[in-house]
């Protein structure tokens, strides 16, 4: 019989067409009709519309990759914050005004409709959402690529709060079914864990070695489709479920332990049941290792069964896969695929680990040495005992080539080995990913640089061609076409709609920075983001904004060295200032925090208790008048960050210098037209290089000005002692009106601040204060703040994360475009 081609019956492109297929979806699929559907009925067949569209380009995308045999990009990544699908997909099939007319021939809202979408909330914030970007990014440059990853059954947990407290809430983000992606059972993969290792003799006389793994688990994968724009080009990201295997519980049954055979099936099931919702590393988590190797096991298997249908030749493997490793989360991949090489394949060892060291690349995207990852050697033994042998073999190599370099220099070698011996023995994750890449990379100019001259210095000295930087960029199709359609609108009518897939094309706005007429929209534009924002914000916490005060926003995760508490001082410095003087003019601000905490990170929910408690007095205090207001938006995630970016004036990126180490956040800021507010820290010394010194608040203390001063013996009494308004914020914290009335609540933050202040608040106080008064002062002058704004934009095109994947492509992975015509 003869392949019949398909010919698509549920598509088409009008709005008829489209308003047919969400009816037949309807009735079909859901199994429901106009009568009874619900809202959640409607956003399920309109869902199921937009992918029945992406399915053929899907299918062909496929079909081209595999008749080009291009060499494949395998992105892995332990988290990918996609954030809401609806929109993004029909922004990409270029058929949101089509969707828009054919519901409302239905009574319905599209963008009701997208509201009603379930967050996909799998990563804990920026690395996950890089990850989110440079999916769109590769499939927008036509680039074949396949992200990997874990599709964990609850995403980060939902932030509510309770008397100022941060509370946490399961996300069963799957509960009403996920129309997005599509479930492969016949690429199901056995993953293997514990047991032991034998040797044996093959049938050519060779040694060779065996894992007999103690138990397994099948990885189901889930596939969602990823679009491009402008393209008929889509991607995958595959997504692996763990399931027991068939297995698992025949024998018990047998025996008549029937619960017991659950509760086995039970603990398989546990591997991707939850993200965990740490953003740096804490002590090892058995559970964590098993979700590490368990995508990476299925990942792996993945893309050696597609190598293994075209080619016989292990030495193509790098010619035709290029696995890049986001963090170290991804790092035994190193060992697992020396272990597939050596132990199933029959390769040597030398032919192995050159294949396997050009197959794999390393970003890093930390630069604290207590932050890199590292795992108990019994754990890796109990786990992965082949794994931890080959692991040693791996670093015997290494550290012979190490004293072959530098004879003599124990210390060096002590330092650079894979295995951690003191305290306890360890094996260091980052040693494994710099020693099994052929590139390591940093995620902004800065942070390469320091990663080059302290945290990987001795890589550095070894390996100086394995070392580059790429610096960061986001999605300008999501972040400023979907989140801001009046500004995305405004830039089309004067550029054209070129500029979403080229964004250095922003550049053209310049010279409308000098056009009072074009000024006056971009300001109405600003002012009407910031009007929605004020009726969401209202609906979510009652809490009424000022639409024509400042909005000065810090969205983020907490952490102390992003340093929400120094914000949180500088509003009770304002607060201070009013009380003081309830007749003294001051700029009407609004200032927007949101950030999650770790559930175990004590400082920082403390930090939330007090920025609550603050938002608390400052809101309901007569003399404040409006003239400040405080609002901790909660759950602060993808959908709601594209609320707050669009409605933002002052970008609040005030990390001590040398501590983040790219930030994504401050692009997505800039090229929505806020001004920054910032330290040289992370990409925000690349923002103010481009944007200019003039359109950029900068203050604190410089990373080499860190160093010294805490090589001098740091003591933060020094700043507070001759600064009578800091010595009032801090008596203020003290004084319990934030606690309302426990005057211990904050004691261990302001013991901390006044001891040792590890993130030099105490500092770079008195600067931030002045960086705010300037900003200011440019605020009071509309027309020359709007300039500031629309440079801000303009100058930012770099930022966009086409250009960060080009270059990776380019430099990293030597990959060329399959373009779709
Ligand atoms: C590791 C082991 C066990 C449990 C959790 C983790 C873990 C999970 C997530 C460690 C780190 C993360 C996330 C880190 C992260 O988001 N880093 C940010 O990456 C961004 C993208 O490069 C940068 O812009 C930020 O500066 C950086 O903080």
């Amino acid at each position: 019989m003869s392949v019949q081609e398909y010919v698509p019956t549920r598509t088409g492109n009008t709005p008829e067409a489209f308003r047919r297929a969400v009816q037949d979806n309807l009735y079909y699929v859901i199994g429901k009709n106009q009568q009874t559907a619900t809202q959640n009925d409607y956003y399920m067949a309109l869902a199921y519309t937009v992918r029945d569209r992406l399915i053929q380009r899907w299918l062909m995308t496929n079909e081209r990759y595999a008749a080009t045999d291009a060499k494949q990009i395998a992105y892995f990544s332990a988290e990918y914050l996609l954030g809401r699908q609806l929109m993004n997909n029909l922004l990409n099939e270029d058929m949101i005004e089509v969707a828009r007319e054919a519901l409302s021939d239905l009574g319905l809202n599209l963008d009701d409709l997208a509201e009603h979408e379930a967050e996909p909330g799998l990563g804990n914030g920026g690395l996950g959402r890089l990850a989110a970007c440079f999916l769109d990014s590769l499939a927008t440059i036509e680039m074949p690529a396949v992200g990997y990853g874990i599709r964990y059954e609850y995403g980060i947990f939902k932030q509510r709060f309770e008397q100022g407290w941060q509370a946490e809430q399961p996300d069963d983000w799957l509960y009403r079914g996920n129309p997005w992606e599509i479930a492969t059972p016949d690429l199901a993969v056995e993953v293997g864990f514990g047991g032991h290792t034998e040797s044996y003799v093959d049938t050519k006389g060779q040694h060779r070695i065996r894992w007999r793994s103690g138990w397994r688990v099948l990885g189901m994968p889930y596939t969602t489709l990823v679009p491009g724009y402008g393209t008929e080009n889509v991607n995958s990201l595959r997504l692996w479920s763990a399931r027991a295997t068939e297995s698992f519980d025949l024998q018990l049954f047998n025996q008549g332990d029937y619960a017991r055979a659950v509760e086995e099936k039970v603990f398989s099931e546990n591997i991707s049941k939850v993200l965990y919702p740490e953003d740096t590393t804490p002590q090892g988590r058995m559970l964590r290792l098993q979700q590490q190797y368990f995508f990476v096991a299925c990942s792996l298997a993945d893309i050696i069964r597609t190598f293994k249908t075209r080619h016989t030749d292990w030495s193509m493997l790098p010619e035709r896969a290029a696995v890049q490793m986001n963090d170290t989360h991804p790092t035994i991949a190193v060992a697992e695929l020396m272990r597939i090489l050596l132990d199933e394949e029959s390769l040597t060892w030398d032919n192995a680990w050159g294949i396997t060291r050009r197959v794999m690349g390393y970003t890093c995207h930390t630069l604290m040495p207590e932050a890199l990852e590292v795992w108990p050697v019994d754990m890796f033994e109990q786990l992965l005992p082949r794994h931890l042998e080959i692991i040693y073999e791996i670093n015997a190599h290494f550290l012979d080539d190490v004293r072959l370099r530098f004879p003599g220099d124990q210390g060096r070698v002590a330092r650079m080995s894979i295995i951690g011996e003191s305290p306890a023995k360890t094996v260091r994750m980052a040693h494994l990913a710099s020693v099994g890449s052929h590139s390591i990379n940093g995620v902004a100019a800065l942070h390469s640089e320091l990663l080059r001259t302290m945290t990987l210095l001795d890589f550095y000295e070894l390996w100086p061609e394995k070392f580059s930087n790429k610096t960061n960029g986001i999605t300008p199709r999501r972040f400023v076409r979907l989140a801001n359609p009046g500004l995305s609108a405004l830039i089309t009518e004067h550029l054209g709609d070129g500029w979403l897939a080229n964004l250095d094309q922003l550049s053209q706005l310049e010279p409308l920075a000098e056009d009072a007429a074009f000024r006056a929209r971009w300001r109405a534009i600003k002012r009407a983001n910031k009007v929605t924002l004020a009726a969401t914000v209202q609906k979510q916490t009652g809490i009424e904004l000022d639409t024509n005060s400042v909005y000065d926003v810090m969205v983020k995760r907490l952490h102390e060295y992003k340093r929400q508490h120094l914000k949180i001082l500088h509003v009770i410095t304002l607060f201070n200032r009013i009380k003081r003087d309830p007749g003294h003019g001051l700029l009407p601000r609004t200032v927007i925090f949101g950030a999650k905490a770790a559930p175990g990170y004590k400082m920082a929910k403390l930090i939330i208790r007090l920025i609550n408690g603050v938002a608390e007095v400052v809101n309901n205090d007569a003399d404040v008048r409006g003239r400040l207001k405080v609002v901790y938006v909660p759950n602060f995630n993808v959908s709601v960050a594209e609320k707050i970016y669009p409605a933002a004036d002052i970008s609040e990126q005030i990390s001590m210098a040398g501590k983040e180490a790219s930030g994504t956040g401050n692009m997505k800021f800039a090229l929505n037209g806020a001004v920054t507010i910032g330290t040289l820290d992370g990409a925000n010394v690349e923002i103010r290089e481009l944007v200019g010194a003039d359109n950029f608040f900068l203050f604190g203390l410089t990373t080499p000005e860190v160093f010294a001063a805490k090589a001098a013996g740091y003591d933060p009494r020094t700043f507070v002692d001759g600064d009578h308004e800091l010595q009032q914020a801090l008596a203020a914290i003290g004084s319990g009106v934030f606690g309302r009335g426990d005057t211990t609540m904050f004691q261990s933050l302001l013991d901390q601040l006044l001891s040792s202040d590890p993130f030099m608040v105490m500092a770079d106080y008195r600067s931030y204060i002045g960086a705010q008064e300037a900003a200011e002062l440019v605020y009071q002058d509309e027309e020359r703040w709007t300039r500031m704004s629309i440079l801000n934009a303009a100058r930012c095109g770099f930022f966009t994360s086409d250009r960060a994947m080009r270059q990776y492509c380019a430099e990293i992975w030597k990959t060329t475009a399959v373009p779709a015509r």
